[in-house]
């Protein structure tokens, strides 16, 4: 990949395609290629089909999805499994038919069974159920790894796959009822400390174990797997450390300084019980993540203080 190579970066309002975007302009690329979804409807496959006509772009980063949180995820089943679906598999028909170099589609720790060993292998994939709230999901991201290695096999086609862990960062979504857990809880302590309440609800019993990355890790391992990476097998990138919702809650309260107390709502789901990614094999390849996770909250508080300014 050349800094003037045509580089398509699908999803790039999003949290991850817009932190693709940022680390490949600080890397000095000067043909980034970006769409909104009402120039081009990435559910559409003429449509895909005629952009990728018109801009034939070299390499694709696919980080275009529909997103969510636990409870999100389990409500918007059909659009979770459809949307997703109909993006991935439009972009990676029309990267083979155009022949994109090379294309790195964006998964997700889900993917893995909800008991399966921890920290989670790459070669766990498929070895056992899925958890029920995100399984539509799930699905579908099994199913664009799948499409990526089937293309590879009976095509040759560069088309590889990251799974990265629970992300956070710049350009989240705070959005309390479709949002992950961290952005969801910064923004509770925020206003609990604005509003000087006493106490702050958090969802399920606190106990699962989740481990967070940075989304600029995220950006600066994808681009590194695009330049370096060439096998079939998809690559976990994580930090290899977890710790319990509970601790992450207290971390949260701590960062904003909120004072009163936490009240763990169960009728609300816990969800997998762990999901720590094994990340031997993307630290053997030579990559490891910079931003640990307290420095990152308070990075991600003091763009949330930001938003709420403007
Ligand atoms: O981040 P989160 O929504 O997703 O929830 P998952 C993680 C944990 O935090 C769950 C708890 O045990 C939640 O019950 N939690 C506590 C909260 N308070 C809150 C809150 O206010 N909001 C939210 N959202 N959670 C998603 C999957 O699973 O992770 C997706 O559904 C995707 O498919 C994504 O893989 C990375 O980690 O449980």
């Amino acid at each position: 990949m050349n800094k003037d190579s045509r580089i398509f970066v699908a999803g790039h309002r999003g949290m991850v395609g817009s932190a693709i975007v940022r680390q490949l302009e600080a890397l000095g690329h000067q043909n980034i290629i970006t769409r909104t979804s009402s120039e081009v409807d990435l559910m559409n496959q003429s449509a895909v089909n005629a952009f990728f006509q018109e801009e034939q772009p070299e390499y694709v980063f696919l980080a275009a999805a529909k997103v969510g949180g636990i409870h999100a995820n389990n409500v918007f089943r059909a659009d979770f499994l459809y949307n997703n679906l109909m993006i991935e598999a439009n972009v990676i028909k029309a990267a083979h038919d155009l022949k994109v170099k090379k294309l790195l589609f964006l998964g997700s720790s889900c993917i893995y069974p909800k008991f399966a060993e921890q920290p989670l292998k790459e070669e766990s994939l498929l070895t056992g159920a899925l958890e029920p709230t995100n399984e539509p999901y799930a699905i579908a991201k099994i199913a664009g790894i799948k499409l990526c290695e089937a293309y590879w096999d009976q095509f040759g086609d560069q088309f590889i796959s990251a799974m990265p862990t629970n992300l956070y960062g710049p350009n989240d979504n705070y959005d309390l009822q479709t949002s992950h857990v961290l952005p969801a809880l910064l923004r509770k302590f925020h206003q609990a400390k604005i509003d000087g309440d006493t106490t702050v609800e958090c969802w399920g019993s606190g106990s699962p174990l989740r481990e967070f990355l940075h989304v600029d890790d995220l950006a600066e391992a994808c681009v590194f797997l695009m330049k370096a990476y060439n096998e079939k097998q998809f690559v976990n990138v994580g930090t290899g450390t977890d710790l319990s919702i509970k601790a992450l809650a207290e971390m949260i309260q701590d960062v904003v300084g909120f004072e009163g107390s936490i009240v763990w709502n169960t009728d609300k789901p816990d969800g997998t019980p762990r999901k720590l990614m094994d990340v031997s094999k993307i630290n053997q390849l030579g990559w490891r993540h910079q931003i640990d996770l307290r420095n990152g909250i308070e990075q991600v508080y003091q763009d949330f203080l930001q938003l709420e300014l403007s």
